[in-house]
């Protein structure tokens, strides 16, 4: 929508026009395909309708955008045009963040008014787009959001599953898990390319023979699945770039066997069908762990050579030659997930466009890079030879030959001899395919999410190679859409925002470190309590209709929310409200401000030990806050489903961030980040980017406790006994043997035998009890520091100041500067 004045009209007609515009569009469309008016159209005839508007909209902006890509292209500028390929986009709701990016909220509340209906309504029709489990699948999608706002030609590739991450519903303490069917209200956003999909094979009888000096093959019998792409348009806040999410569906290429069908076997014509279409049919719920599932490796397959296709075909007739595709191109493969590039892409090269070895392979690594996001072990993957090779021979020969080479050329330049490095580095061993070598071996950049994380890997998940190419190394620490999580989630302190610092700070990301100049103004501090306030009570009345609790909007807010996992260790937070919990019993006199504890965690399906931990916390809830006496001083709320648009709701209303994995195991973290820009406080270990909030805040506007991640090591190394502080602990002793007890008739031994006497591994992996003093000590500081309010305000004007730095914008200013080498093109 134009914004400049046009002719004699003055800003406020142009609205008029624009508003009377959108109107006529929606009625249109209510009447044409909804069959209704705008006058009696429900709010889901309404979300559809609006949707379906602005995606025509952002479709016409899009068409602007491609002559500005066309004419860049041409003048062969030194941009690139950007691949993002990720198994996982958490794009959560749409309609909100477009109408803010295109300026047009308050029109449409206009709109809206006329039928005495909010916004909030219409945006609750909309179904989360739940395609990713957490953090690497969301950092996707902020990604997207950051590279569109500030004019870069970037395009995002994943697969369109029909089911994304499961819905969580609790019963009796229990984690179910409910298909998430999100297409009927989330399709509107798909835009259908049936004519633009690409075959994928796998399988197949391969046979490698040598013809005129050089290695042909034969492939046959293979199985071939058609990817249709689905592409979902990604605005950027007054942005004239429009990009594209490229969603990947598999398709049966046959459609339908016919000889089966002809032959009178109906079932098995049908079946058929059904094998391809499951590859999309839905997202893996698993997260930080491995699952070595054929199905898996298909998909990471399809969305491999589908995008890789579709990138090479589309390079090629922009250019009329892949000579340059190097210095064109930029392929991001966001965790090992999609490794499968490196040689889907050689094959490419060699086999469709005849280049050689060498000339392939200088393209590929002059294309790729690669973000690592985990440096847990379990979380590695590593799949069967056998399977690579029964699923996909050429692929798997490719990676044969790249295993031989390298083992070759380490052994020869590099670490002659030093066998059990080069093992230890290679793509192959141990009848396994290890991704994470190689991605590395096939890209000219690896980068941790961290400064912290990024020094472990060069210290240790890929010291060996850090030895070889140092220069390959790098970190770009996380960042945030603060415009989703800031300027939308939190509107009332956007607005002081404006007021004090002026606005800029929603394009200019560094603007917001002004805030921090008003950390002693008394009015700033109290607006900013007022709105926390404010935000705490709305959270409240959703606390009330999902859990039926009451929560005292002045008590302390406190929130973990992440996936539920051993290393985050949500369970020395419930250990520590089990101790506060006894303390009241003791003493239920005690004079304490009221604290709220909030939890948001789903559980991987087969993680049974995560689901107990969730069971832990409901039950302890349930019988806290039933109990007449302590309930008025202690609540515990376990917020069901944990989603991107839950989230939107509890960020703002957050006082304390808990951030408390074991340090050394959390690669970023960027929840923490979302809180701290709300204002929240962070309390938490030295782990991810938790040190670099530090950095940002000063010691005096932070609360860390426990080990750091050398002495996590060797306290390890040394020998690490659980029981030893369960004994020296009073405190920490009853809260553990209450877990024999249980809560609300529900027994947790279990988790207690986790502790201290565990049937395999070691007891307390993660160390809680070795935390668990210094946590608690330094929480009573952090909840001293809560009662002098100008304290307590200024550090939270201070934590969202400094949370300047932790805007994606920034994470992909590093990123195009110090691995892509390129810059936006509008
Ligand atoms: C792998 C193989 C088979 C099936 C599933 C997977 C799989 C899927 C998802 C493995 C890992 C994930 C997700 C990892 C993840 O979300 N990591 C988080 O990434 C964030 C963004 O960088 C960081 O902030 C978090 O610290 C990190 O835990």
């Amino acid at each position: 929508m134009k914004k400049q004045k046009i002719g004699d009209l003055t800003a406020n007609e142009i609205r008029d026009v624009d508003r009377k515009e959108l109107k006529v569009k929606l009625e249109s469309y209510l009447a044409n395909v909804m069959h209704t008016t705008f006058e009696r159209a429900t709010a889901e005839e309404l979300y559809k309708g609006l949707a379906t508007v602005v995606n025509g909209q952002l479709a016409d902006q899009r068409m602007e955008f491609n002559r500005k890509r066309i004419h860049n292209h041409r003048r062969k500028d030194t941009s690139k045009k950007i691949y993002y390929i990720c198994m996982e986009f958490l794009l959560g709701q749409s309609l909100k963040n477009h109408l803010y990016n295109l300026g047009e909220t308050e029109m449409v509340e206009e709109i809206l008014q006329e039928r005495d209906m909010t916004l909030e309504q219409i945006y609750d029709c909309e179904p989360d787009a739940g395609l990713g489990n957490g953090g690497l699948g969301r950092l996707a999608a902020c990604f997207m959001d950051a590279l569109t706002a500030d004019g870069y030609d970037a395009t995002g590739y994943s697969l369109c599953y029909e089911y994304g991450l499961f819905k969580q519903m609790i019963a009796d303490g229990w984690q179910m898990e409910v298909p998430d069917n999100w297409l009927p209200g989330g399709r509107v956003w798909l835009n259908a390319r049936e004519d633009d999909s690409f075959k994928v094979k796998f399988y197949g009888d391969y046979h490698e023979y040598w013809e005129d000096g050089r290695m042909k093959y034969n492939l046959e019998h293979v199985q071939e699945v058609e990817a249709i792409p689905y592409d979902m348009f990604i605005s950027g806040a007054d942005s004239k770039a429009v990009n594209k999410l490229r969603l990947w569906l598999a398709k049966d290429w046959d459609g339908f066997d016919m000889a089966s069908f002809n032959s009178g076997d109906f079932t098995k014509a049908a079946q058929r069908t059904n094998s391809a279409e499951m590859i999309t049919k839905v997202l893996y719920p698993a997260d930080n762990i491995e699952e070595g599932k054929e199905l898996r490796l298909k998909q990471q397959y399809l969305m491999v050579s589908a995008s890789c296709q579709n990138i090479v075909r589309d390079q090629y007739a922009i250019y009329g030659t892949l000579d340059n595709f190097e210095k064109n191109t930029v392929i991001h493969i966001n965790d090992t997930h999609p490794a499968l590039c490196v040689p889907e892409l050689m094959r490419i090269f060699m086999d469709d466009y005849g280049y050689s070895w060498d000339d392939a392979w200088k393209k590929v690594v002059g294309t790729i890079s690669y973000t690592n996001h985990t440096v847990l072990a379990e979380a590695l993957e590593k799949w069967n030879e056998g399977l690579v090779q029964s699923m996909l021979p050429r692929i798997y020969s490719i990676i044969q030959e790249i295993d031989r080479r390298f083992k070759e050329e380490m052994n020869t330049r590099v670490f002659p001899g030093d066998w059990g490095k080069i093992n230890y580095m290679a793509p192959l061993g141990e009848q396994k395919v290890h991704m994470a070598n190689l991605a590395v071996i096939g890209s000219h950049h690896i980068n941790g999410v961290s400064a912290l994380h990024s020094d472990i890997l060069k210290e240790d998940l890929f010291h060996d190679f850090y030895l070889w190419v140092p220069e390959r190394f790098t970190n770009v620490t996380n960042g945030i859409a603060y415009r989703r999580w800031l300027c939308q989630s939190n509107p009332a302190l956007a607005s002081l925002l404006d007021e004090t610092i002026g606005s800029s700070y929603r394009h200019k990301y560094e603007k917001l470190r002004d805030f921090a100049e008003f950390k002693d103004d008394a009015s700033v501090q109290a607006e900013v309590e007022k709105i926390k306030r404010e935000n705490k009570v709305r959270l409240g009345k959703l606390i009330k209709e999902r859990n039926g609790i009451d929560v005292d909007p002045d008590s302390l807010f406190v929130v973990q929310a992440k996936r539920m996992h051993e290393y985050k260790r949500q369970l020395l937070n419930a250990l520590r409200i089990i101790s506060r919990y006894q303390m009241l019993r003791n003493d239920p006199t005690i004079d304490m401000r009221p604290e709220t504890y909030i939890f948001g965690a789903k559980a991987a399906p087969s993680y049974y030990l995560a689901k107990h931990f969730i069971q832990l916390i409901v039950k302890l809830g349930q019988e806290i806050n039933n109990d007449p006496v302590i309930s008025q001083k202690l609540k515990v709320v376990f917020l069901e489903n944990y989603s991107v648009s839950v989230a939107e709701k509890l960020m703002p209303a957050t006082e304390v961030s808990e951030q408390i994995s074991l340090a050394g195991k959390e690669a970023s973290g960027t929840g923490n980040m979302k809180m701290m820009i709300n204002g929240a406080v962070t309390m938490g270990t030295l782990d991810g980017a938790n040190v670099e909030i530090r950095e940002a805040v000063g010691d005096e506007n932070i609360f860390i406790f426990g080990q750091k991640a050398h002495e996590v090591e060797q306290n390890l190394r040394e020998g690490y006994r659980a029981r030893d502080y369960y004994e020296q602990n009073d405190l920490l002793r009853d809260a553990v043997d209450a877990l024999e007890y249980g809560f609300a008739g529900e027994s947790f031994s279990n988790i207690k035998s986790y502790l201290l006497d565990p049937s395999y591994s070691i007891a307390d992996p993660y160390m809680c009890l070795k935390d668990f003093d210094d946590y608690c000590k330094v929480h009573q500081e952090l909840q001293d520091a809560y009662e002098d309010r100008a304290r307590w305000n200024s550090m939270s004007i201070v934590n969202i100041a400094e949370a300047a730095r932790f805007a994606a914008d920034r994470s992909i200013d590093d990123y195009a500067k110090w691995i892509w080498h390129t810059k936006p093109i509008v």
